[in-house]
């Protein structure tokens, strides 16, 4: 028999869980002209103009539209972002954040 101990060598590997991403929504209105909400959709979130375009229409139609899932800190800065964008041209564009289930 051997006299040999072997210790195990467990290395414990805790489970990193992921950050939960929140939704950037943007919100209908009657007074921010559809072609501006499409170069905020561009210039904010990097969107191409198709699919700017698809997003701008969704949420006129249905009066919102989930733009992109972020974490926590970008999707609200970025959120901002956008909302800020539409006050310095002087209209009421909006963006608001929700987490995801
Ligand atoms: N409803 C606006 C119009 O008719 C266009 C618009 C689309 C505004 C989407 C905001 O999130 C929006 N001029």
């Amino acid at each position: 028999m051997s006299d040999i101990l072997v210790t195990p060598r467990t290395k414990t590997r805790p489970k990193t869980e992921r950050p939960r991403l929140h939704k950037v929504i943007l919100l209908n209105d009657d007074y921010t002209p559809r072609e501006f909400v499409v170069v905020v959709l561009r210039a904010v979130f990097g969107m191409g103009e198709g699919a700017s375009h698809r997003v701008m229409l969704t949420a006129h139609r249905r009066g919102a539209c989930v733009v992109a899932v972020y974490t926590k800190d970008i999707a609200e800065t970025k959120a901002t972002e956008g909302t800020e964008a539409g006050r310095r041209a002087g209209y009421p564009l909006m963006f608001t954040t929700e987490p995801e289930e």
